[in-house]
């Protein structure tokens, strides 16, 4: 077979953000966009000779296209076979667990996530290594850097495979297996919990609505809770992923999933509801008449997991991203385990899990996981909380009620300013870091800061620092404000601003958040000049 070099030109392959280069799909469709980043990744991976590789996708608007120039260059940069799912779709968690299942080297996610897609919108892909998770910061430093030096990429002619029959074919002397996308995790998520538990909770009369949000999660969801769970048909809603998710944002928040939210609130509520996004690895978890935040689930999860037969043993640590609330602090205080506080981004968790330092890991942004597989993963999620509450018999909102009463109540919301000139949310944060060692002892309102500072994590098993994290305020008495710019948009800047405030047990338990924060969001304007910088006076997305 011809392998043929196809001349190039560096590229703007983006410095490596949260989650893997993002763009406009008009970006990655440019004449050699995709290519020069999927050979500036080939042209990283060490090892690839006769390797397997493992390539899929949240089925989104390009999806197809990518998955075929990719197997061709596979083919070319010598791998050994390629794993594809069915269709082109693997959920985010699905493709980490097919990495690691079949040991491939490694793995192409095509997805951005929670951004909205089709022709005008967002298109991602994103590398993850042999342990199941995103590529660490030195890969994806390796990959960048190799981005702006490129002049060719490899190729072989060879006609598309056909993405929907199952089965092996051979493309340029390597062989290509499109597998179900489905199978493999439906089978893990079955070793993990109880399902007789829940089966039994549902023929029960226990309803659930689950929002794939017209997404990746729609086969996985259908088959796992109305196939093999017996709940009834039509809990899953939105279940067929649709390549610009039916015009929505595939995001599991209370903007986006409202009809969900407003449903949970409603007199005519199931007894629990849940969704995912664009790829599968975030969740939302909303009891009836009571909204869970992705902080407060991931420690009422930690708190209950050895309910579940997968973490019967126990859990050998948390970890939460440095933004994500410090419930879960507690929770691992009272178990008697570390907790770890990481940056923003489910690569920092690789290397604790990988270490067997931690067994849960989270963050706010509505990302929970276990050492199951090395991503964030939605329905393992819904299938935790499930399983606690067929053991506990209680509803979602007793359970959280009661886990305040035990460890206490951190309120929590976070807002985004989005579509920012880059310059102003720059200046904002240049401004606010250069104002940090004053801060300490003044007064904003009724709060004064305790300390305050540019979060930097150096990792506990490598020893690699990451500096630049966000920027702390911390107050006495336990609350916090952060500010960090997202890595993650495709458009200007997004400016996001996290507030907690904690009241312990027999405090305020039971009060709105809005009127809990109140004192904080002032303090955010006072501290960063939020106003001054972008002009806006109020947050375009609260969650
Ligand atoms: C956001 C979230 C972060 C998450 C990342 C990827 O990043 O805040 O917690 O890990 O998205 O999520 P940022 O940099 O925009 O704040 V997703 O579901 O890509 O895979
Ligand atoms: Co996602």
């Amino acid at each position: 077979m011809t392998i043929l070099t196809m001349p190039t030109t560096p590229f703007d392959g983006q410095k490596p953000g949260t989650s893997g280069l993002r763009k406009k799909v008009k970006v990655f469709q440019q004449p050699n966009y995709s290519e020069n980043f999927i050979q500036s990744v080939f042209d990283v991976v060490e090892g690839k000779e006769g390797a397997l590789l493992v390539i899929g996708g949240d089925g989104r608007f390009h999806n197809r296209t990518v998955i075929q120039q990719a197997v061709r260059m596979a083919a070319a940069n010598g791998f050994g076979k390629v794993l594809v799912g069915q269709g082109g779709i693997l959920s985010t968690p699905a493709a980490s667990n097919v990495i690691r299942q079949y040991g491939a080297i490694g793995g192409l996610v095509l997805s951005a996530s929670h951004n909205p897609g089709g022709p005008d919108e967002d298109f991602g892909i994103k590398y993850n290594v042999s342990n199941g998770g995103p590529a660490p910061e030195k890969i994806t430093e390796a990959i960048y850097d190799r981005t702006t030096t490129i002049d060719r990429w490899l190729t072989v002619e060879a006609a598309d495979i056909d993405l929907d029959a199952i089965g092996t074919v051979e493309v340029g002397g390597m062989s290509v297996e499109v597998i179900d996308s489905v199978a493999d995790y439906a089978a893990l998520m079955e070793a993990l919990f109880d399902f007789d538990a829940i089966r039994g909770m549902a023929d029960g009369g226990f309803t659930l609505a689950f929002d794939a949000m017209s997404a990746v999660t729609g086969p996985y969801a259908h088959e796992i809770f109305e196939g093999r769970l017996g709940f009834a048909p039509g809990t899953v809603r939105n279940g067929t992923p649709l390549e610009d998710f039916g015009h929505h944002h595939p995001d599991p928040n209370l903007v986006h999933a409202k009809e969900l939210y407003d449903l949970m609130m409603s007199a005519a509520a199931p007894d629990f509801g849940a969704a995912s996004d664009g790829d599968g690895d975030r969740n939302l978890i909303i009891g009836k008449g009571i909204f869970i935040t992705p902080s407060d689930s991931l420690a009422m999860l930690a708190a209950n997991a050895h309910l579940a037969k997968g973490y019967a043993g126990g859990l050998k640590g948390i970890a939460r991203s440095m933004p994500t609330s410090a419930a879960a602090d507690r929770v691992a205080e009272a178990l008697g385990i570390s907790c770890f506080e990481t940056p923003t981004g489910w690569k920092f968790f690789g290397n604790l899990l990988d270490a067997g330092m931690a067994t849960i890991c989270g963050e706010e942004s509505a990302g929970t996981g276990s050492d199951h597989v090395r991503e964030k993963d939605g329905i393992w999620a819904v299938l935790l909380w499930l399983n606690i509450l067929a053991i506990r018999q209680v509803p979602a909102k007793a359970l959280a009620q009661d886990h305040w009463a035990r460890f206490g109540r951190n309120y929590y919301a976070r807002h985004d300013y989005e579509a920012l000139s880059t310059d102003k949310a720059n200046a904002l944060i240049a401004e606010l870091t250069a104002a940090l060692p004053a801060l300490p002892a003044t007064a904003h309102g009724p709060l004064v800061v305790a300390a305050a500072d540019s979060f930097s994590y150096a990792d506990p098993v490598d020893g690699s620092v990451s500096a630049n994290q966000g920027l702390r305020v911390m107050f006495e008495g336990g609350s916090r404000i952060v500010f960090r710019l997202s890595g993650t948009g495709t458009e200007g800047a997004t400016l996001r601003v996290y507030l907690e405030r904690y009241e312990p047990a027999g405090g305020t338990l039971d009060a709105e958040t809005p009127d809990m924060l109140a004192d904080l969001i002032a303090a955010a304007d006072a501290i960063a000049g939020i106003v001054r910088h972008t002009g806006r006076t109020a947050p375009d997305v609260v969650t």
